[in-house]
């Protein structure tokens, strides 16, 4: 059976500021994209469980969340620190197992079915990487265990922070009921907005809802809502971290959402990643585009193609999943190629010339 869990840090960007300083761990913390001088016209991008009581949240502008709480310690974000803190967190649990696929700075899907028999053993494999992620990283972690991507992430959400939580398949639909349909993985407000016009408001009535006419209503997404209603989740866990890969990132000069920054990136990180497969030989079957959007979530699209070993197929696959695949409403933070499913090739003689 497939045992998945959902591994997402606690507070996180404000967790690594106590980590600095361990002075700030009582008070409510809240870090911005501006310095506390310029703090007025900052944002929230997380805080602390203290600055949560006073109802700050991401998102919310720095002037009304010190207006909910005058003392709030507002900190200008550091991304390099965090994102250094997050690459030892993942090499971590990269420990446990390689099946793992991001979904942000903080949080990752693994799959450990291969390491697992039953529930419970994933349960303990789960307390082992939380306690392997506190003690070397440092920093608090909530952990969701279940059959599917879609349970153990609901459940991570509900045990959090600090928490570690099993739902089994037979209590999914259960532990799922009583949620607003908004709080579903993959709903979206608009999406509850028009699921309450329909007067299906919580999960347990998307459940019994009438799957003919969510078809109607959303296409195939009305379909995976209503399996997601019930606890079904097929999707698997797309594994970034192939044993053997060829892989480039790059963060944007500024975070943009336009296609004028992101193609020559795209264009550079695809020649780069071809002349280090030339460099080692290598032909490549699968083909991998990273998207890592301003709010630090990530997006990773595969293709699989035909045994190849030219560049200009790399650059065409991630631009043409550039286009079908990126959100044009978010800006984008970094860029990242990978390839895999390599094989040494004999003749280094048939490597395609295309980059010159
Ligand atoms: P989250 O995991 O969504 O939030 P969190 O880790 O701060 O809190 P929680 O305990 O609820 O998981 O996001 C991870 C980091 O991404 C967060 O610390 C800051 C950043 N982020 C933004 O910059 N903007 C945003 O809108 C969100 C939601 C997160
Ligand atoms: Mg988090
Ligand atoms: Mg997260």
């Amino acid at each position: 059976m497939r045992m998945i869990l959902l591994i997402d840090m606690d507070y996180f960007f404000a967790a690594c500021e106590e980590l600095k300083d361990p002075g700030l761990k009582e008070k409510p913390v809240a870090v911005t994209t501006e310095s506390q001088r310029e703090g007025s016209r900052g944002v929230v991008m997380t805080c602390n469980y203290p600055a949560r009581k006073f109802g700050i949240h991401s998102g919310m502008g720095a002037n009304q969340a010190l207006r909910l709480c005058e003392e709030l310690v507002l900190l200008k974000e550091d991304f390099k620190f965090y994102e250094q803190k997050s690459a030892e967190i993942f090499s971590i649990i990269k420990k446990y197992s390689t099946l793992m696929e991001p979904m942000s700075i903080d949080e990752v899907f693994v799959d450990i079915s291969d390491r697992v028999a039953g529930y419970e053993e994933g349960l303990a494999y789960a307390k082992t990487i939380k306690d392997d992620i506190n003690n070397t990283a440092r920093l608090p972690c909530s952990i969701g265990v279940g059959p599917n991507k879609l349970i153990s992430k609901m459940a991570c959400d509900a045990t959090k922070p600090d928490g570690i939580m099993l739902v089994r398949q037979e209590n999914a639909r259960a532990f799922l009921s009583e949620l607003p349909v908004g709080k579903l993985y993959g709903i979206g407000s608009k999406t509850a907005d028009r699921l309450g016009v329909m007067n299906i408001r919580t999960v347990k009535e998307l459940a019994a809802s009438n799957k003919m006419q969510l078809m109607e209503k959303f296409g195939t997404f009305g379909l995976e809502m209503h399996n997601y209603a019930n606890g079904i989740d097929e999707s698997e866990v797309v594994s970034e971290y192939e044993t053997k890969s060829v892989g480039r990132e790059k963060t944007l000069k500024r975070d943009s959402s336009s296609e004028e920054d992101a193609l020559p990136v795209l264009k550079e990180l695809s020649k780069e990643v071809f002349e280090e497969a030339r460099t080692q030989g290598y032909t490549f079957k699968v083909i991998t585009l990273k998207i890592r959007y301003s709010d630090f979530r990530d997006n990773l699209k595969s293709r699989t193609v035909k045994p190849s070993n030219s560049g200009e197929e790399i650059e065409k696959t991630v631009i043409d999943l550039y286009s079908k695949y990126r959100d044009k409403g978010l800006k984008i933070r970094k860029l990242g190629v990978r390839i895999s499913g390599l094989i040494k090739s004999k003749s280094q003689r048939s490597m395609s010339e295309f980059f010159g």
